[in-house]
């Protein structure tokens, strides 16, 4: 190459260059984007988190029960965020992240007894904040394989020191037996080349059924102790919401 030709490639390059800056930036302000918005989701779980917790301790302090035996939470990551909004055929903006996709921040609560599902629902979407966009039941429908479980989609504004952001968030609520058949299909669902898949639906479909039966039975024996216990003092009764009281602040 002589020196002219040298000299003649020399602005494309730099050109070059400057594009890969440009495309480097802007790539950089995506993903800063990007995580910003995840933040905003990791928040809605922390805000709705507390306020299930919260709920947990009242009733705990006025039945002396937990009505919530566990929480599990978890944020899309950001390949399946993309893989979802490819799915939906959505180019990967922030608007569009923002506004098709219900499930980035997750939260999955786990009730000992099939009332408690509705009592937690009912009082989380009752809350001044929380704004209930979507109410899927699928324990009085449950779908055609069997899933049982209450999905809220809901709103809920999280707090920041110049602005505040309303964001979506996905809670499901179940209880321990619907969500030990929810886990175990799942897991079977995605075993690759199964023998007699619709054997094994058929299965499964049963065995939510049974577990089904078995939520109806022990919420009936609960409800069957409770009302067999014997009349309390109304001093008693003081003192027992008093020692629940403490328990609580512990
Ligand atoms: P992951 O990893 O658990 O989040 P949408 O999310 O609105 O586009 P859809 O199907 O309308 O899709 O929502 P739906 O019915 O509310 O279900 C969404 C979530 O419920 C799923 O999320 C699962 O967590 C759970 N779910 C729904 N159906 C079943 C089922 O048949 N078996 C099991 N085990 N879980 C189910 P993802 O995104 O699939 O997965």
């Amino acid at each position: 190459m002589d020196k002219l030709e040298t000299l003649q490639n020399l602005p494309r390059e730099i050109l070059n260059q400057d594009a890969l800056l440009k495309n480097a930036n802007m790539l950089l302000d995506t993903m800063l984007d990007f995580r910003e918005l995840m933040l905003c989701y990791s928040c809605a779980i922390k805000e709705i988190r507390t306020k299930l917790e919260i709920l947990d301790k009242e009733f705990e302090v006025q039945t002396s029960r937990n009505p919530i035996a566990g929480i599990q939470t978890r944020l899309k990551s950001q390949t399946s965020v993309m893989e979802k909004m490819a799915r939906k055929g959505l180019e990967f903006t922030r608007e569009n992240i923002e506004n098709n996709l219900n499930d980035i921040a997750g939260l999955r609560v786990i009730c000992s007894y099939v009332d408690d599902i509705y009592k937690i629902a009912d009082a989380l979407t009752a809350q001044d904040d929380i704004v209930l966009i979507e109410k899927k039941d699928y324990i009085q429908n449950p779908k055609e394989n069997g899933y049982r479980s209450l999905h809220l989609i809901v709103t809920v504004p999280v707090f920041f020191a110049e602005h505040t952001k309303i964001v979506r968030a996905e809670v499901q609520i179940r209880t321990i037996a619907m969500d030990f058949w929810a886990s175990l299909e799942h897991e079977i669902k995605y075993k690759k080349s199964i023998e007699n898949p619709e054997q094994i639906s058929q299965k499964l479909k049963k065995c939510s059924e049974m577990i089904a039966y078995t939520d109806a039975m022990m919420q009936s024996i609960r409800m069957q102790a409770d009302s067999s216990q014997g009349e309390e003092s109304e001093e008693d009764k003081i003192f027992q919401k008093l020692k629940r009281v403490d328990k609580s602040l512990e």
